[in-house]
């Protein structure tokens, strides 16, 4: 089952929230509910802006994508809009499947008609007449949030031709995913959506460019779409003076769920929120695709956690006590990757079984009285598979299959 979304964020009715600000606060059935809280001023703002005042402010903002990768969402944008080709689709990514992350879910099931607004802000500015809203399978309760709120705005000129009057069109089809963890990479989905298999595409070319079947296409994350409402009601100079981020806080805490602080704030300020439990270890930064931090001074922002050798990804915040089995935690994430790669390339197909392999043998062998070596052969051979994963795996998933494993050897010790 799935917990209810005012479980999952511990600060449900902070007046200082900006994401989350409705989640817990409004009847997410309730197209007035949210139009009473502030609903649809961004889009209005936007017809008044243009698209390319959208597109600056956006710009201006300093908005990156929130899925993981980081890219400049105004960068997207532009680029998509200047396309000569046409169709220009939209494609919004609710796939979240990086263990660990949570975030979408809870603005989707607690602020639907924020998506929608925030997609029809994203067609206005770059183009597109259609949207597709990928939404992962394990989802049921977003997804039939989700749709209600689709067909509610649509019958009120809020979707469709004609938006507000303003002759606008764009129209959102919801599609599901089936269980795939590749299926949240960018070209897998566009793939997915067209029928064939789940697979990754060679970039480039980038969607911007060829998408969607074949043309330009906007693809965005949920959290990274739902920052442009903010960014259009407030300003693109005040938004990024506070820009929010949320954070999906989970394992040794008293207080799990999704916390939305500004940028900068610290590792250790977020685990205060939280309430550590037993002592804490280390903190997977990024889930499955991440890496281990031990410095809990670091700050959350995407530099921050880049010069810490981490990253900051999709928000993940794994609190590891020192009751944790780091080797089955291991263990656990190399069977993760070796399952859900899609097997197209050979360094990730071949690799990700090799170093569950490895993971295995060395967790059978690992004496405590007998210290590993740097030359222990199966320690040679994980970094070798890795370092291959890394540099010649076509997609994202090769590409971070050996980003928590690596942290956990070099910085936690296991195996030593
Ligand atoms: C136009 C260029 N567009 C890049 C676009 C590109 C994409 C975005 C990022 O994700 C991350 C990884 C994992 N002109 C462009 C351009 N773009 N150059 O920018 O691109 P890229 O290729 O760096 O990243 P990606 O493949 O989209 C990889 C993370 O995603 N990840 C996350 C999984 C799960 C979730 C979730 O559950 N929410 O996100 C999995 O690997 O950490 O950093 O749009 O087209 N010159
Ligand atoms: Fe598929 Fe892995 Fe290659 Fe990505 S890196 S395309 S998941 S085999």
């Amino acid at each position: 089952g799935e917990t209810p979304v005012k479980e999952a964020v511990p600060q449900s009715g902070d007046p200082g929230l900006v994401l989350l600000r409705r989640v817990g606060q409004v009847d997410p059935a309730s197209l007035d509910d949210y139009r009473a809280a502030g609903g649809y001023t961004a889009l209005r703002r936007a017809f008044e802006l243009g698209p390319t005042g959208v597109i600056r402010e956006v710009l201006e903002s300093g908005l990156v994508g929130r899925g993981g990768a980081a890219f400049p969402t105004g960068r997207k944008w532009e680029a998509t809009a200047r396309q000569p080709d046409h169709p220009h689709y939209l494609v919004c990514n609710a796939d979240e499947s990086e263990p660990g992350t949570f975030k979408d879910r809870v603005v989707m099931e607690g602020d639907p008609y924020a998506l929608i607004e925030a997609m029809t802000v994203a067609a206005y500015a770059t183009g597109c007449t259609k949207g597709y809203l990928y939404i992962r399978g394990e989802y049921p309760r977003a997804t039939a949030r989700l749709q209600h709120a689709i067909t509610t705005a649509r019958s009120r000129g809020l979707l469709g031709d004609d938006i507000l009057g303003k002759g606008l069109s764009f129209d959102i089809e919801l599609r599901r995913g089936a269980g795939a963890y590749i299926c949240g990479e960018e070209t897998a989905i566009f793939n997915s959506i067209e029928g064939r298999r789940g697979e990754p595409r060679s970039k480039p070319p980038f969607p911007v460019e060829k998408g969607l079947f074949g043309k330009p296409t906007v693809v965005n994350n949920v959290e990274t779409l739902v920052n442009v409402l903010p960014i259009l009601e407030r300003g693109a100079p005040a938004y990024a003076a506070a820009e929010p981020k949320l954070f999906c806080v989970s394992g040794a805490v008293e207080r799990p769920g999704v916390y939305e602080l500004t940028f900068g704030a610290t590792l250790r300020e977020l685990l205060d929120l939280a309430g550590t439990t037993g002592t804490t270890r280390a903190v997977l930064l990024g889930g499955a695709a991440g890496a281990f931090v031990t410095d809990l001074d670091i700050p959350l922002t995407f530099e921050g956690t880049r010069n810490a050798g981490a990253t900051l990804g999709s928000g993940v915040v794994l609190v590891i006590d020192d009751s944790v089995d780091l080797k089955a935690l291991l263990l656990r994430i190399a069977e993760f990757f070796r399952d859900e790669s899609c097997g197209q390339c050979v360094p990730c197909r071949v690799g990700t079984v090799r170093q569950e392999e490895a993971l295995h043998r060395l967790t059978r062998r690992v004496d405590p009285n007998e210290p590993r070596r740097d030359d222990d052969p199966d320690l040679v051979l994980l970094r070798e598979v890795g370092q291959t994963m890394r540099d010649a795996s076509i997609c994202g998933l090769g590409q971070t299959a050996w980003n928590a494993v690596e942290s956990a050897i070099d910085r936690l010790g296991v195996f030593k």
